[in-house]
């Protein structure tokens, strides 16, 4: 497996030297975004934690970025207005793994219909857009 690289991209977010369209923050978790959105309302879930993926996860965070994504898929349902959300995460580069930091996606599409992985950038305007109504839902 993988060593954890503190120059990965979303360590990079976790830091602020790369920007992203927050939706939720606590002290645990960070839920963005995602730029390369596998259908609209797509967000990232990530730890405050160096994890490449969930076999190197610590339990207290575990259930830190669960409970977020439970919080962030209410609002998905709310803003996106649709029921099903697809919840991915892969584990090692054989599974496509891109990004080496733990990250759970929840994906406002159905399984069978989600286009290729790391398709095409999204418009920034939107997903500015939608991270504000979601954090607006979430009361952030
Ligand atoms: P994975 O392949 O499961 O490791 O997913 C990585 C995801 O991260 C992929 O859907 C695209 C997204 N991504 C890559 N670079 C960036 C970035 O700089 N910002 C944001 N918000 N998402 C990124």
């Amino acid at each position: 497996m993988q060593q954890y690289d503190q120059n990965n991209i979303f360590a990079k977010i976790l830091r602020g030297e790369i920007s992203c369209h927050k939706v939720y923050e606590d002290d645990h978790t960070l839920a963005f975004m995602d730029v390369m959105p596998q259908a609209r309302g797509h967000v990232l879930v990530i730890p405050k934690y160096e994890a490449v993926e969930l076999s190197d996860m610590n339990a207290e965070y575990i259930k830190a970025v669960f409970s977020t994504a439970q919080k962030v898929i209410k609002a998905q349902r709310k803003v996106l207005q649709r029921e099903g959300i697809v919840q991915l995460q892969l584990s090692g580069e054989e599974a496509g793994q891109s990004v080496f930091h733990y990250h759970i996606h929840l994906i406002p599409a159905n399984v069978h219909d989600m286009g290729k992985h790391e398709g095409k950038q999204a418009n920034q305007s939107e997903l500015s857009t939608l991270a504000a109504q979601l954090r607006a839902e979430l009361g952030q």
